[in-house]
């Protein structure tokens, strides 16, 4: 590092190509004269860490010194995306870099894309994460992400006739100059016994004592913010606890199998990134991961902690911990186990630190999303944590049982073990209890979870502990680096870059809504925004499409609460009714794109269903020669968020269509709607407060309402469900084989018929195909389509993810972000 240019802070187009040289000899060991465009991308991203590296460690020396409170935000997933492009723009870099490369002979743009997603994340709630962190960074707010170093990420998914097929996300196969190894370790322990013991003081004390051990590494990951400062993630890696894991008796006795017994048990733990989106996975292996993670956080907090000395009082004056979902949720038996086991502290002083430190964030109301162990489970990994459980449980009840005395239906309701067969510990539950707040992630959300998850607990607690905190979007990643073009525009008509910290501003695009001038810059960006994917579609799907015609886009986790299914079918539906029009009529409908994205879990056979129906039903609709132009569907594989950033910024529209009351909020809603791409919604999540922001006028939301929904469903039970005649037809075709063997989605179609239609599919169709009408006549309307295009973005101030980050610090982590200095 003293060598490389960029630690003298020279920027200069010669400094940085003269760092780029250094780091091909000194960190890859490769010769000038050997240049491959994957080595110049390596370099150039270690000579952009260097720089990094600086304004983390004067970042992070200035926190050890000033020793503000600090906010721990725990999460199973970040899913972080390229760091690149990112880095350069934080840090005003991307044009020197841009003239370096090229002066090497190299396309910057080229370089960005040899880099690999590090695809730690589902989907919406590890991309919430990394956008609070970025939002972090950029306020200067002292707070670090807590979470796994998957060795694979979230698979990589291909499609092999139609269906998809998953292969292993080997992201750490080249050298990733992201991440800071370091040398901090803590050794977390498994299974074992809980024994009595007298402590120093004569007191006796339960100690929990085991030999099944498994030490965790650190690898830490720079977060650019601003002017010089920059946040942190330190994710955990999992190694064996002594000699690297090798039993050298085993090994001279023959027995090879046995002498790397423990390498192998401390790869496999963080080995893989469980790929279940909304759904638990309920495996033991995930819960050594869930345990691991946080013993190994908690542990590096109080050390940090202990090393100013204060009294263990100070400690929720010192620390805030965020819980993202329950998956972190064991950290809160594992402090209060520290505090009284290892610290020696009062249980009920304990409890006070814990439950003055804790706030919890719930991201679903599914039910199948909502974590549950089995107590056999956890007695046998975790024996002491679940002592613990049943003491905090046993306590919370009889407080509640003194609140509203004789109520045994409601201590049943309450308690954190289920009495189920087998008995469960439901996390959700432990979370509540152990927090001092719990939000929900959009309006309707939050109400939701008072209402249907949490309303005994709310009644016992009051109103106040239940909040909401709308989720937010990095403006940063999601329209600066993403959308250079609307970018400038923006920047160019406001007359500088201070919209970006200070979102609101963008309103002021408002009064420009109607200008033509203004429409025809705004629709050129979008316009070449939809040439750059119509190229990625031709490189990455063989197909060729239409950049004029109109971009319908649906791109998340496939799921059927998100249906998707609604989507295809709709398609089939206007692909029908395009072959009854005459050449004429059908000419007076605007050609359209319809393009998919989303991975399916490898074990949900439904929602793989729905990959090969797309897949079937673009194959035949984008060869049908009546239908030539009018009509094409695409299938993008293997969506990720590099690949949102090209297809975010190219949508006419998008569709977020989840069965009211089901998306807890949504996220790429916002991403799109500030790109100035126009939505196609159910009265659900965000969607909500996006209309409210933007303007009914310039939203396109149709469907049943969330209060709707339990009366529909129980109609349904008693009475059946009397299919929408326009979908009977369209699975009447799928069932004659118009899109091949229908045999293979009988599954999927009983799911309407036999399954009780729970997603209201049915009772929604109507209204939404008249939406799309209603999409195709507004569509033609160019000028008036672009005036609600620009008031999309103009109305999308309050959704960037500082909004967010900012309420969380006042009213639930109580950090002031001005008390902590300039951030120089
Ligand atoms: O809050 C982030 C994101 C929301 O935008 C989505 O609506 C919601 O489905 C997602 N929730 C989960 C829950 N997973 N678990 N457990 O991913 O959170």
């Amino acid at each position: 590092l003293e060598q490389s240019p960029l630690a003298n802070q020279q920027t200069d187009v010669a400094s940085l190509q003269a760092s780029i040289a250094y780091h091909m000899n000194a960190s890859l060991f490769r010769t000038q004269h050997n240049l491959e465009k994957v080595a110049v991308y390596q370099a150039l991203a270690h000579s952009m860490a260097d720089k990094l590296l600086l304004d983390w460690n004067r970042t992070q020396q200035r926190y050890r010194k000033d020793n503000p409170k600090r906010v721990y935000y725990l999460s199973m997933e970040f899913l972080l995306g390229r760091a690149l492009d990112n880095a350069m723009l934080a840090l005003h870099m991307k044009t020197a870099y841009q003239e370096a490369v090229q002066g090497l002979g190299f396309r910057l743009e080229d370089l960005l894309e040899q880099e690999r997603d590090p695809a730690l994340g589902n989907g919406g709630l590890g991309r919430l994460a990394a956008c609070y962190m970025d939002a972090a960074a950029a306020l200067d707010l002292p707070m670090w992400g807590y979470g796994l170093r998957y060795q694979y990420g979230l698979f990589r998914q291909s499609v092999q006739q139609g269906f998809q097929v998953e292969a292993p996300d080997d992201w750490l196969m080249r050298h990733h100059p992201w991440e800071f190894p370091r040398d901090i370790k803590y050794d977390v322990q498994f299974y074992g016994y809980v024994a009595t013991k007298m402590n120093d003081k004569g007191e006796s004390r339960l100690f929990w004592e085991s030999d099944h051990k498994i030490r965790a590494v650190a690898y830490d990951v720079p977060v650019p913010g601003k002017d010089g400062f920059c946040g942190n993630i330190r994710l955990w890696a999992s190694q064996p606890p002594h000699h690297g894991g090798f039993d050298l008796d085993a090994f001279n006795q023959g027995n090879y199998d046995q002498s790397i017994a423990s390498l192998k048990d401390a790869f496999l733990l963080t080995s893989v990134l469980y790929p279940n989106d909304n759904h638990q996975a309920g495996k033991e292996l995930r819960l050594k991961q869930e345990y691991f993670f946080v013993s190994a956080s908690v542990q590096d907090v109080v050390h940090r902690f202990k090393r100013y000395r204060c009294p263990w009082s100070e400690f929720p004056n010192k620390v805030a911990f965020q819980l993202n979902d329950t998956h972190p949720t064991l950290a809160i038996p594992e402090l209060q186990r520290i505090l009284v086991d290892v610290e020696g502290l009062a249980w009920d002083d304990a409890w006070d630190i814990v439950t003055r430190t804790f706030a919890f964030t719930n991201h679903t109301v599914l039910p199948e999303a909502l974590e549950k162990w089995p107590i056999y489970v956890m007695e046998k990994v975790l024996p002491r944590h679940m002592q613990i459980i049943y003491d905090l449980n046993l306590f919370f009840l009889q407080k509640v049982e003194e609140k509203f005395p004789g109520d045994r239906d409601l201590l049943n309701r309450v308690s954190i073990i289920e009495e189920a067969s087998p008995q469960q510990v439901r996390m959700a539950f432990l979370a509540v209890v152990g927090s001092h707040s719990v939000n929900g992630v959009a309006a309707l959300h939050s109400e939701l979870v008072v209402k249907e998850l949490f309303n005994d607990f709310s009644l016992y607690y009051g109103k106040d502990k239940f909040i909401n905190i709308t989720n937010g979007i990095s403006p940063r990643r999601w329209l600066y680096q993403a959308n250079p073009g609307l970018r400038d525009l923006i920047t160019h008509t406001l007359g500088s870059e201070d919209w970006v910290a200070d979102l609101p501003q963008l309103q002021k695009l408002a009064p420009f809504a109607d200008n033509l001038e203004f429409q025809q810059q705004w629709m050129a960006i979008k316009y070449a925004n939809k040439v750059r994917l119509t190229q990625w579609i031709r490189d990455d799907c063989g197909l060729t499409v239409d950049p004029r015609a109109l971009f319908d886009i649906q791109v998340k986790r496939m799921h059927e609460y998100k249906r998707q299914f609604l989507n295809i079918l709709g398609v089939i539906h206007r692909y029908r009714v395009l072959l009854q029009m005459s050449p004429e009529a059908r000419r007076r409908v605007p050609p359209r794109v319809v393009i998919f994205g989303g991975k399916a879990a490898p074990g949900y056979a439904i929602a793989k269903l729905v990959i090969k129906l797309i897949n079937s039903v673009a194959d035949v609709v984008n060869n049908d020669p009546v239908i030539d132009d009018h009509l094409k569907v695409v299938y993008l594989p293997d969506y990720n968020v590099s690949l949102a950033e090209k297809i975010v910024p190219a949508s006419d529209i998008s569709q977020h269509i989840s069965t009211a009351g089901t998306e807890a909020s949504g996220t790429s809603n916002m991403k799109f709607v500030i790109n100035g791409g126009l939505i196609l919604g159910t009265v659900d999540g965000a969607n909500i407060e996006i209309r409210d922001e933007i303007g009914e006028d310039n939203i396109f939301l149709f469907g049943t309402l969330a209060d709707q929904v339990a009366d529909i469903r129980h109609a349904q039970k008693y009475h059946g469900v009397l299919l929408d005649a326009n979908l009977q037809s369209v699975l009447d075709a799928i069932q004659a084989g118009v899109f091949g063997d229908a045999s293979i989605f009988n599954p999927l179609i009983d799911t309407l018929t036999y399954g009780g239609d729970f997603y209201l599919i049915s009772e929604d169709f109507d209204a939404y195909i008249k939406r799309q009408n209603d999409v195709d006549a507004l569509f033609l309307q160019k000028a008036a389509w672009a005036a609600k295009s620009i008031r999309c973005t103009a109305g999308m101030g309050f959704f960037s993810s500082d909004r967010s980050i900012g309420q969380y610090a006042s009213r639930i982590w109580k950090v002031d972000k001005t008390a902590l200095g300039n951030g120089s």
